[in-house]
């Protein structure tokens, strides 16, 4: 079979190449400067640099090496006849899940004030409030963020959820995207859990953090793309938002000069919410190789006009 290439850089792209060449000797792995690049049918991927794929001119399967392949879909130079695939991996929804729940118990319990207390050696006990009474809303609702949506709504919170066309789930009150104002108005926390799309591109921004409860939080395991750092920044600075949990960036790693890094009431987490396991990806990428050179149809491809 022809080499495959592995386009980088990437995160996980280095662990995942060795273990590939583990499980399948046989296999040639290249890298695009190669002349046998040229020849290759398969690409595995995370955020290939721009041009990338020009020099590629057989490609059939591009292989994302993360639950998202939207890097991939948004490079222009894509071949529009490869099939991209992505990774899915049961245990990614776990991880989602605990950093989730983590992040709305951390606002709902109001740990970020008593941290900051803290800092000031200051006794405060602030009132508790049932979780009842914290109305939280995540944006998406495939795989992870029905996930999220069910278990904040079993564990009592005021759950809501908001998609392109919301399905009813147990507990929570579904909206549709023409309904966005609804969803939004008055929560206590917004959870992001969307894929990037051009129309949900820039979705976390003034606009969208005006309809919220003053004081309100963000949580964003999305992408970089969807929050404009501006609006944030200003929300922040007039309380509109009292908090902002950011897993995802635009660019990363964070540059060290960002002003996120250093913004009273923003965490920046270096997008570990959650991570596939290394084996997974292995066996995920290998089962459509076989796939792709028997003919076969491929396993988590991404409907490229959709983005996701
Ligand atoms: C992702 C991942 O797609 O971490 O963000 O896999």
């Amino acid at each position: 079979m022809s080499p495959i290439v592995l386009v980088g850089p990437g995160k996980d792209l280095v662990e995942a190449h060795r273990l590939l060449q583990q499980m399948r000797p046989a296999l040639r792995f290249c890298y695009p400067d190669d002349s046998l690049a040229q020849a290759a049918e398969v690409a595995i991927c995370w955020a290939p640099p721009s041009g990338s794929f020009a020099r590629l001119p057989q490609l059939k399967l591009i292989h994302s090496v993360g639950a998202g392949a939207d890097p991939i879909i948004r490079e222009p130079s894509r071949p529009a006849s490869a099939a991209v695939c992505r990774i899915v991996d049961p245990g990614h929804c776990q991880g989602m899940l605990e950093y989730v729940l983590w992040g709305v118990l951390h606002y709902h319990r109001r740990f970020d004030q008593i941290l900051a207390n803290q800092s000031q050696q200051r006794w405060e006990r602030l009132t508790q409030h049932g979780a009842q009474q914290t109305r939280v809303g995540v944006m998406g609702l495939g795989q992870l963020g029905k996930a999220a949506a069910e278990q904040l709504a079993r564990l009592g919170f005021a759950t809501r959820g908001w998609a392109r066309s919301a399905q009813p789930l147990p507990g929570v009150a579904t909206f549709t995207e023409a309904q966005l104002p609804d969803f939004l108005d008055g929560l206590d926390i917004l959870v992001c859990l969307l894929p990037l799309t051009e129309r949900t591109q820039g979705i976390l921004g003034a606009e969208t953090f005006a309809h919220l409860t003053p004081g309100a939080a963000l949580i964003n395991c999305g992408r970089g793309g969807h929050l404009r750092v501006d609006d944030l920044l200003g929300a922040l600075a007039s309380g509109q938002l009292r908090g902002a949990l950011l897993d995802v960036f635009e660019q990363e790693p964070l540059s060290r000069e960002h002003p996120l890094w250093s913004t009273p009431g923003v965490t920046v987490t270096p997008h570990i919410a959650s991570s596939a396991s290394l084996s997974v990806i292995a066996e995920q990428i290998l089962t459509n190789i076989d796939r792709q050179q028997a003919g076969l149809p491929l396993f988590n491809r991404v409907d490229t006009a959709l983005g996701y």
